[in-house]
């Protein structure tokens, strides 16, 4: 019996082995959950499918969440197999590559801002709205944040400015679905090394910085993530909601060391 047995969970964001979202439908399975899967095109269908067995899963389904029919359309097929759920973590972002490098100022684009804000936070609230109907009472919706929100951090530019808006939608949407019992939280992660991270240049160089200045000394790993997020769905969390929780070894926490003394 773990802390999630009982409770249907959908997953977006798996691309492979490497993605968060694997990482935490691992340690909700861990902890007893059922889970749903979708991916984005007929690309990722294999090896989602391949993920999803190995969780003892055989739900997996198209959605490109740019597409609000693809997202009614997803949901429709859910309700067959799950008339109610539990849960939802939302693992996406997406901007045009090249929008993560270079100055700001001159990189950024009107197309480049809008589809990266419509991909990676407007993606969350349409998800929401479209299963708010089957949300069982003590449901929780998790997505996942970065630290680029907040400050400016070199080359994630446009990005920076989705998170942020990805952020208040948390709390926007904790506040309007918290009578109906759901609750909604972020997780800012540390850098992981994964498919949508090899997309901002300089990225290896920034996971080298991150280990010497994190107070624990290294970089995250997917079970740092999955563990907390499991919980983050949990019933234990029943009173955390709107909340941006930082898994990221200290890294914002921390201005300098010993380390970088030396
Ligand atoms: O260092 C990192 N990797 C961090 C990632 C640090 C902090 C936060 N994050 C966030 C990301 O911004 C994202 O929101 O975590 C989330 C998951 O990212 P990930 O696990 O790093 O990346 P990845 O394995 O690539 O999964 C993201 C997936 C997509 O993959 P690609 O790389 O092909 O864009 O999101 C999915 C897709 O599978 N996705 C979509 N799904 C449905 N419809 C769409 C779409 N239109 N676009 C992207």
């Amino acid at each position: 019996m773990g802390f999630l047995t009982g409770k249907h969970i959908l997953i977006t964001g798996v691309a492979n082995k490497f993605s968060i979202a694997y990482g935490i439908a691992q340690a909700m399975r861990r902890q007893g959950a059922e889970l749903a899967f979708i991916y984005q095109n007929n690309q990722f269908k294999g090896r989602v499918e391949e993920l999803a067995n190995k969780l003892d899963s055989k739900l997996t389904f198209p959605c490109d969440v740019t597409k609000d029919a693809s997202i009614t359309e997803l949901f429709k097929k859910l309700k067959e197999k799950w008339p109610v759920f539990d849960g939802l973590v939302h693992s996406i972002a997406f901007a045009p590559r090249d929008q993560l490098c270079g100055d700001y100022v001159n990189t950024v684009t009107r197309e480049g801002f809008a589809i990266t804000h419509d991909i990676s936070s407007y993606s969350f609230v349409a998800m929401a709205k479209a299963c708010r109907h089957m949300l069982k009472k003590k449901s929780a919706l998790l997505t996942l944040t970065y630290l680029g929100a907040e400050r400016a951090i070199p080359n994630y530019n446009v990005m920076g400015l989705a998170k942020a808006s990805l952020e208040a939608n948390v709390r926007y949407m904790a506040n309007a679905m918290g009578p109906q019992d759901i609750r909604v939280n972020g997780i800012s992660a540390g850098p992981i090394r994964t498919l949508a991270a090899s997309g901002i240049k300089n990225f290896r160089k920034m996971l080298n910085y991150y280990e010497v200045i994190t107070p624990i000394c290294r970089t995250i790993t997917l079970e740092d993530i999955g563990n907390p997020a499991a919980f983050l769905c949990s019933d234990l969390a029943a009173g955390i909601t709107g909340e941006i929780l930082y898994v990221d070894g200290g890294f914002s926490i921390a201005a300098i060391n010993e380390l970088t003394l030396e």
